[in-house]
């Protein structure tokens, strides 16, 4: 914690990492009526007002790629209090980004738009879940200041 110089806390010090995997750039353009019409800057941006308004920093990276996702989540450790993830369809079979969060140390929220329990039986297995703290699924847009907020209080409790 932060402390001016007289002895009060201040804004905190958290670096919140938030991870979009693959097709979540195309976010806004199609499927509205599974993921709402909100583009992935708008979600970006209602992520880091939220992070923010709590004195909490937030990064973001979105990636087609697995591997550039799990290199991001090797250099978060020591460096990031909280990883925020959407993995998007990897969620259901990346087992290298089961092994790269099982080995970061601070707070994992997983996210997603949909409740991907509640669609295709293929969507109902994440090998992300098994090494989160907790997931946010089925919020629409919203998930984003939801996760978040969890991660941060997760953090501070
Ligand atoms: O609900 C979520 O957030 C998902 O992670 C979204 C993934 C899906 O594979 C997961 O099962 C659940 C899909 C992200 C790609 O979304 C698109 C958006 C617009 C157009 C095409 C894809």
């Amino acid at each position: 914690m932060t402390l001016t110089t007289q002895g009060i806390p201040t804004a905190q010090d958290e670096t919140i990492l938030l991870l979009s995997g693959p097709n979540l750039n195309l976010l806004g353009d199609r499927q509205p009526e599974i993921y709402g019409s909100s583009s992935l800057d708008d979600l970006v941006d209602l992520a880091r007002r939220t992070a923010q308004a709590a004195g909490a920093k937030l990064l973001h990276v979105q990636s087609n790629t697995e591997g550039v996702l799990v290199d991001e989540i090797q250099q978060a450790r020591g460096t990031v209090e909280a990883i925020v993830i959407n993995p998007g369809a990897l969620t259901h079979y990346a087992w290298s980004l089961h092994d790269a969060l099982a080995a970061f140390e601070g707070v994992i929220v997983e996210l997603h738009i949909s409740n991907p329990n509640a669609r295709e039986p293929w969507r109902h297995v994440s090998v992300v879940a098994p090494v989160a703290t907790g997931s946010v699924l089925g919020f629409g847009g919203d998930g984003y200041r939801i996760a978040v907020e969890a991660a941060i209080s997760a953090l501070r409790s």
